[in-house]
């Protein structure tokens, strides 16, 4: 493995070759075609020969966003290559905002593959990605008439950075066989090696299918098989389709495992000598009996394929909320992969054999596979992603399980990249954190509590307001340009952006944001403006998700044409909420809001970037903010709601009843009854605000009435203490010298020690 490094004038002389003109002449697009061209191969220098184990992170989603930047810096060429284009005339912005981000990935699931991917390079080991290359990526979001509007996301171009491979496969699903074709994107490391991430395609594909906004003929197998990242479920087409989908990304995976293995010299019935496979929750667990199947093709007994299958997977648990835990109908599988069915049932007996308890079992008397079981029962490991919610699967969920396998059971706190969210996002902090504790942090993420001590200095807590007012404005700037809403970066950024579903909560944030444009309107005056900032999209087939958006949207309205309120409060919903608006925003932010209902959020990863970039959380005891809570102390974070036994509890009591908590507050009743208030119907529609308001006031699923005072209360104390504008900067200090625990580095190095053991 050579690595390249260039003087100033060998990097020009390069580009300058690549382009065929000088930097000044070339377009910005010619430019960003030639860094492209470049970084790509200075990465293929720096792939290893070297054989031995391999992991292969199987996943059905890998939402990296934009490379070019995140490839320089890995290179070690981001600032010489944004020196040269300035002297040139260009800028490295404009070059960056040539490139289609590849949205291949709905939230953190996705984000979380991508930050592996580049860590597990960074500490080079073998590993590769293997999914599916989707021709739209996860859907864009437009507002019209106070909604969420959907239309493809086209991101696919000639100069994307997929390289086409010579490899095929054949893959027999529903009765035909289709013919596979594999392209490559190249994974750098921070000054590490290259892996790859693998994404299987169909060349049949038709993106003409897709006819009005993201509908699309579901049956058309050979045309829309990758179309699109999670084809709506609602009906019996799409959960089909999705079938469709897991079987082609595994079947693929399993033939280019064995074929590696077998290049390598591997005795069949020593796989898991060679390779290791992560199963990324359980939209890839058909992998287990299908690598079982070609194992036993490749002329291994049924036994022996078994063992060592079992020897090679391992799978981790992303969520504890039933609906999302896959269970398919045993009817679709024997439609579409009928020669999966054998083998899953002898997978079934075996344990039913060896297991009394038959809530563990496989196949479940409605005929339903469950596929987090088979993952449990035939790999090596099962981890949670955070120290609470593997405490809950242990517990709870999987508590039968556990007490089968208590040995395979472990956590793996999730983790982010450095060099995408603090690096990348944010040059102005990562400069400023070098020149005060020198560049070790960026190899060694531990380091960065070198910082904490040079926070007793008030004017590294001045330089620190000062990145952060720099942020605002860069961010306020990017929304004008963007969205053409003017925001005031004097005010107060409280920021909640993620996915949109019920059990994150925005629709607490939502009641908290009706509660104090009230106040407002009696006259109370906060200290200093809010701006509140969404960014979420919510699922098609999600209904009372794209209510909780309309609700939001007809706030903002109804504040924008309100002059006495908007000088106080201003409500932002952020359109197309993607990884690169999260780049810009999350460095912009001071009070990061994780306010999932405890025991709901596996983790969290977003409450890490905000973290790490020197926000302050004001969250519930959840998912990865109990570990955030840990590192930085009382003084550092804050923190309101129910625990999540006292949640568990109350599910496990049916205790909870929402129009009691209604009756009993006021305040809470005050902002509720505004959803249909005459205010919010003249903005808004009928039908979708009463739903909300139904929603709420009968069922409140997530529990939001039981936490919405301590809410108010500790958003109240955390908005007074911004004031002391100096203590509130050792606030962020803290959380940015504590946020070394959540390098993905960290995370991956423990599965590597405790589940893959690669060299
Ligand atoms: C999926 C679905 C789909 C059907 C409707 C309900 C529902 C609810 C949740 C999910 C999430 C599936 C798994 C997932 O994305 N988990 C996320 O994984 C992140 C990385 O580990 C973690 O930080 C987030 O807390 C977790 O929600």
């Amino acid at each position: 493995m050579t690595k390249e490094t260039f003087t100033q004038t060998q990097l020009e002389e390069r580009l300058t070759h690549l382009l065929g003109c000088s930097i000044q002449k070339a377009s910005d697009r010619q430019v960003y075609d030639a860094l492209l061209k470049l970084s790509q191969s200075m990465a293929e220098q720096r792939q290893s020969q070297a054989g031995g184990k391999k992991l292969y992170y199987i996943s059905a989603e890998f939402l990296i966003g934009k490379l070019l930047s995140n490839n320089l810096i890995n290179l070690g060429i981001y600032d010489q290559t944004a020196k040269l284009l300035e002297q040139n005339g260009k800028h490295m912005g404009d070059i960056e905002e040539i490139e289609n981000e590849p949205s291949l990935g709905n939230g953190g699931l996705g984000r979380l593959a991508a930050c592996f991917l580049d860590s597990i390079a960074t500490l080079n080991l073998n590993g590769d990605g293997v999914g599916l290359n989707y021709h739209f990526g996860l859907f864009r979001q437009y507002f019209e008439k106070n909604a969420q509007q959907v239309r493809p996301d086209v991101w696919l171009t000639d100069d994307s950075w997929l390289i086409r491979s010579d490899r095929h496969y054949d893959v027999t699903m529903g009765g035909r066989t289709y013919t596979s074709t594999l392209y490559d994107i190249l994974v750098t490391g921070y000054e590490g090696r290259t892996n790859r991430l693998h994404l299987f395609d169909l060349d049949t594909v038709d993106e003409s299918l897709v006819k009005d906004g993201i509908d699309f003929d579901k049956t058309a197998i050979d045309k829309n098989l990758t179309l699109f990242l999670y084809p709506d479920d609602s009906d019996n087409d799409g959960r089909k389709l999705r079938i469709y989908q897991q079987y082609f990304m595994v079947s693929n995976a399993a033939h280019l495992i064995l074929d590696e293995a077998v290049e390598q010299g591997c005795k069949l019935t020593d796989l898991d000598e060679y390779a290791v496979i992560q199963i990324n929750d359980t939209h890839p667990s058909m992998v287990i009996p299908e690598l079982i199947r070609q194992l036993m093709e490749r002329g291994l007994s049924m036994n022996d394929a078994i063992a060592v299958t079992s020897k090679c997977c391992a799978y981790t648990n992303h969520t504890i909320l039933a609906e999302a835990l896959e269970k398919w109908p045993l009817s679709y599988l024997e439609e579409i992969v009928p020669q999966l069915c054998p083998i899953i049932e002898i997978l079934d007996d075996r344990i039913r054999r060896k297991v009394d308890d038959v809530s563990t079992a496989i196949i479940d008397s409605n005929d339903l596979v469950h596929m987090a079981h088979m993952d449990i029962h035939y790999g090596i490991s099962v981890n949670g992603v955070a120290a609470l919610h593997t405490e809950i699967l242990k517990n709870t969920e999987l508590n039968a399980f556990y007490k089968l396998y208590p040995e395979k059971f472990n956590n793996k706190t999730n983790g982010i990249t450095f060099r995408r969210w603090l690096m990348s996002c944010n040059p102005e902090l990562t400069g400023y954190l070098r020149s005060k504790i020198g560049d070790g942090f960026l190899k060694d993420a531990s380091l960065l509590e070198h910082f904490k001590p040079l926070l007793e200095d008030q004017q590294v807590l001045k330089d620190l307001i000062q990145i952060k007012q720099t942020k605002k404005h860069q961010f306020a700037a990017w929304l004008k340009q963007k969205q053409g809403i003017e925001v005031d970066p004097e005010s107060i950024f409280d920021v909640q952006s993620k996915r949109l579903h019920e059990y994150k909560r925005q629709q607490l944030n939502l009641l908290w944001a009706i509660h104090t444009y009230l106040r407002i309107k009696e006259g109370y005056r906060p200290e200093r403006k809010i701006t509140l900032l969404f960014g979420a999209k919510a699922a098609p087939a999600y209904i009372i998700a794209q209510d909780i958006i309309h609700g939001i949207l007809c706030l903002q309205e109804i504040i924008d044409h309100d002059p006495e309120v908007k000088p106080y409060l201003q409500v932002v919903m952020i359109e197309n909420y993607n990884v690169t608006a999260a780049e810009k925003l999350i460095p912009a932010c001071d009070l990061s809001e994780q306010i999932s209902l405890a025991s709901k959020e596996a983790s969290g990863t977003g409450n890490m970037k905000f973290m790490l970039n020197g926000a302050v959380t004001l969250g519930t005891e959840d998912g990865a903010n109990v570990e955030i809570h840990e590192l930085v102390g009382d003084e550092n974070i804050y923190v309101f709601g129910q625990q999540a036994d006292e949640v568990i509890r109350a599910y496990e009591q049916h205790s909870y009843v929402s129009k009691d908590w209604y009756d009993k507050n006021e305040t809470l009743k005050e902002a509720v009854d505004f959803l249909v208030g005459e205010q919010m119907l003249a903005v808004g529609d009928e039908h979708r605000l009463n739903r909300l308001y139904k929603e709420l006031l009968n069922k409140d699923w997530f529990m939001t009435f039981p936490d919405f005072d301590s809410y108010l209360e500790a958003r109240a104390q955390a908005y007074a203490d911004y004031e002391d504008r100096l203590a509130w900067s050792k606030k962020c200090g803290v959380n940015i010298a504590m946020a070394g625990f959540f390098s993905s580095d960290r995370t991956i190095a423990q599965y590597n020690q405790d589940i893959w053991h690669l060299n």
